[in-house]
């Protein structure tokens, strides 16, 4: 790790020399970009998917005609391709989907009916088979499941009587047991939630008719919730995901359909604005790969109108400002002709105001070289 002292006597040397970069330096667009991938080989909505080996699962969710699916569809990066597995012992939508001690998990939700199920199916991707094992203690429906450290946390949704709820239920893949954690502060269903590291951070969602900018931070080392920044803009049914360690939370709806997506980055409990998602969507999915996120199906306007579309966002790294996938000499040397300055102002975290205070400094320089080399970190 080198310090700010060391980085900046550094780089002094460096500048004439960059000076004669900057004639070549790319154009750049801000806040990552979007490639669209294979299509889905069904529309689906609603729908939950998880990494397992390397491969995409994108699980049930809700077909064009309303009914719950039962197939699922594996995703290969290396070939760009979806294939079909096995399909879910029941239809399902609205449920959590997760992988833990390497095994694909499709944990309650809905069954076509809008009632909450507290059914538990593994799939094993040796036997390309399913099991049921020991239900969630509630039905929920329009809940969220995240992995950490091979345990599974299920968080919020509806139960069996209306109202959303608060509820943390964590699984233990190795023993097959459930128990529950600590009450989230508020209640929500369609809410979402991503981990960095061993904490995970619930964005979103709505307890009734109206969507929340909440979001609460869960540490599974110690069983506690803490209130961070709220998002920007209200949302349920988002698609989020973590890529070097920052969250985005991506579409969305009520009282909207929404395009937006937006990053949270735990580090200095800040939300950041990004490149909205092509085709605005709700109830789909994503899930990191490499440097992005994969993007899966959705809801095309409010209501039900299931898409087969799937798109890979890909976030600028922090300090990357060229666009080019990793943190090197020519984001430096956008910065360092910004210093102090830029043209037009205010500056923009293209321009390597990278704390987005609207000037380029000292700050901006220290995490830039912080992260000299990164990439998606
Ligand atoms: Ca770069
Ligand atoms: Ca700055």
């Amino acid at each position: 790790m080198r310090t700010r002292a060391g980085a900046a006597s550094l780089v002094i040397p460096l500048v004439p020399i960059l000076a004669s970069v900057l004639a070549c330096v790319p154009a750049t667009a801000g806040g990552g970009s979007y490639t669209q991938l294979a299509d889905l080989q069904v529309a689906r909505q609603e729908t939950g998917a998880a990494m397992l080996r390397g491969r995409i699962y994108v699980v049930g969710g809700l077909a064009a005609n309303g009914s719950a699916l039962r197939s699922v569809e594996r995703y290969d990066p290396d070939t760009n391709a979806w294939e079909f597995v096995a399909d879910l012992p029941a239809a399902r939508d609205h449920m959590g989907v997760a992988a833990a001690a390497d095994r694909l998990y499709v944990i309650g939700g809905y069954a076509g009916n809008f009632q909450a199920q507290s059914t538990v199916y593994r799939y094993d991707p040796d036997a390309n088979g399913w099991t049921t094992v020991a239900p969630l203690p509630q039905a929920r429906g329009a809940c969220w499941a995240v992995a950490v450290n091979d345990k599974i946390y299920v968080f919020g949704g509806v139960g069996s009587t209306p109202g959303a709820r608060r509820s943390t239920f964590i699984y233990d893949p190795v023993n097959d047991l459930w128990s529950s954690g600590a009450q989230m502060p508020t209640a929500r269903e369609h809410l979402t939630a991503a981990a960095v590291g061993t904490d995970i951070y619930v964005i979103g969602g709505r307890p009734g008719d109206a969507a929340l900018v909440a979001n609460e931070k869960y540490n599974t080392l110690d069983n506690t919730w803490e209130t961070r920044a709220p998002m920007p803009t209200p949302r349920s049914a988002m698609a989020t995901g973590a890529v070097g360690g920052r969250i985005y939370v991506i579409g969305g709806e009520v009282p909207e359909l929404r395009d937006v997506n937006e990053a949270y980055d735990p580090q200095t409990n800040t939300w950041s604005t990004q490149t909205p998602i092509p085709v605005a969507r709700h109830g789909f999915a994503a899930v990191s790969l490499g440097c992005g996120l994969v993007l899966a199906g959705g809801g095309v306007v409010q209501g039900l109108a299931p898409t087969v579309r799937v798109d890979l966002f890909e976030p600028r790294i922090l300090g990357d400002l060229d666009g080019d996938g990793a943190v090197g000499l020519g984001d430096l040397a956008i910065l360092l002709a910004n210093f102090g300055a830029c043209e037009p102002e205010p500056c923009n975290p293209e321009d390597g105001d990278l704390d987005g205070d609207g000037s380029v400094g000292l700050g901006d320089l220290a995490t830039l070289l912080a992260h000299f080399g990164d990439v998606c970190a």
